[in-house]
């Protein structure tokens, strides 16, 4: 008798265990119909459906219409280790993530599979988490994923959500970026002469964050990054930006790429010869209206072109 009341009690915990587990895999939702080019303002709007879900599944488990729909998922998402952590979201079509109110993947709009990501500085606990996304029409899409110096990049997994996020929003982790920001908020047609302006704020960076982890306006704004570029080995280095609006890059002090004036995304380039070592390096950005981006790319001896990895920066 003794010996089967353990094994019921057991058997209870297990099952405990297991139901415990369950209940916390999933997140709320807030379904909308209605065609839409962008993440609408969901307060503004009245769901058609509202429940908890497994994970982001945009499809709602079949519930959801094929064309002409949008989702606001919303709840906590446990974050085990204090770490820096990258958000990347990939949708069709449009999608914003925000992070206790921050937001730290902009990834809107009517297109196919795009993937942005974003970072943002969290300590271990429970942290809000609001994911919008909405489908047009064709195909449709919609994966989270993230990664942080402690692991790669992988799906948020269905058991880091919750239901209900927190009541009140955790203070911000002060952890250190790599490379230092100055940010302008006021409108400019074209890149201003920095020295003359007074930043609205200044700050950490990871690399050219142009949305500063969620603290840029959506408009009318311009950053001046800058720090140190580690360079391996002597010769002739190719830098490029990619921006929309305008954007400049000096090496020591001097300009080497010139891509400024309102424009889409467009890429420019130039060259310079470096030594082996640390050299200063500045890229200035606006953003007037419209879509907004910036890649920061080089290539040299032994390096195919390819984006300037935050490992080769520092303050
Ligand atoms: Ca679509
Ligand atoms: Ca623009």
């Amino acid at each position: 008798m003794k010996n089967f009341g353990w094994s019921q009690v057991v058997c209870c915990l297990f099952l405990g265990a297991c139901f415990v587990n369950t209940a916390h895999a999933e997140i709320a939702f807030d379904y909308y119909t209605g065609e839409v080019q962008n993440v609408p303002d969901f307060a503004a709007l009245k769901p058609a459906l509202s429940g908890k879900i497994a994970n982001f599944d945009h499809t709602l488990g079949g519930m959801a219409a094929e064309e002409n729909y949008s989702i606001c998922f919303h709840g906590g998402l446990t974050i085990e280790k204090d770490a820096r952590y990258t958000f990347f979201v990939a949708s069709d079509d449009g999608s914003k993530l925000w992070i206790d109110d921050k937001l730290v993947v902009d990834n809107d709009g009517a297109h196919g599979t795009e993937e942005k990501s974003g970072k943002i500085n969290l300590a271990a606990g429970v942290h809000k988490l609001v994911l919008g996304f909405f489908q047009g029409g064709g195909e449709r899409a919609l994966t989270v994923s993230y990664e942080c110096a402690l692991f790669p990049k992988k799906a948020v997994p269905a058991e880091a959500l919750l239901e209900k996020g927190p009541d009140a929003i955790p203070p911000a982790l002060n952890l250190p970026g790599n490379f230092s920001y100055e940010y302008y908020e006021s409108e400019f047609d074209k890149l201003p002469d920095f020295s003359t302006l007074t930043p609205t704020s200044k700050g950490d960076c990871d690399g050219f964050d142009i949305l500063l982890g969620g603290k840029a306006r959506g408009e009318n704004y311009a950053i001046r990054f800058s720090g140190m570029i580690k360079i391996d080995k002597d010769g002739e280095y190719t830098f490029f930006t990619n921006s929309d609006d305008g954007s400049r890059l000096l090496v020591d002090e001097k300009a080497i790429v010139e891509n400024d004036g309102d424009h889409p995304a467009e890429e420019k380039d130039g060259k310079v010869t470096l030594t082996a070592g640390s050299h200063k390096l500045a890229v200035l950005f606006y953003q007037h209206g419209g879509e907004r981006s910036l890649q920061v790319s080089y290539s040299g001896p032994d390096i195919e072109k390819k984006p300037i990895p935050d490992a080769s920066l520092t303050k």
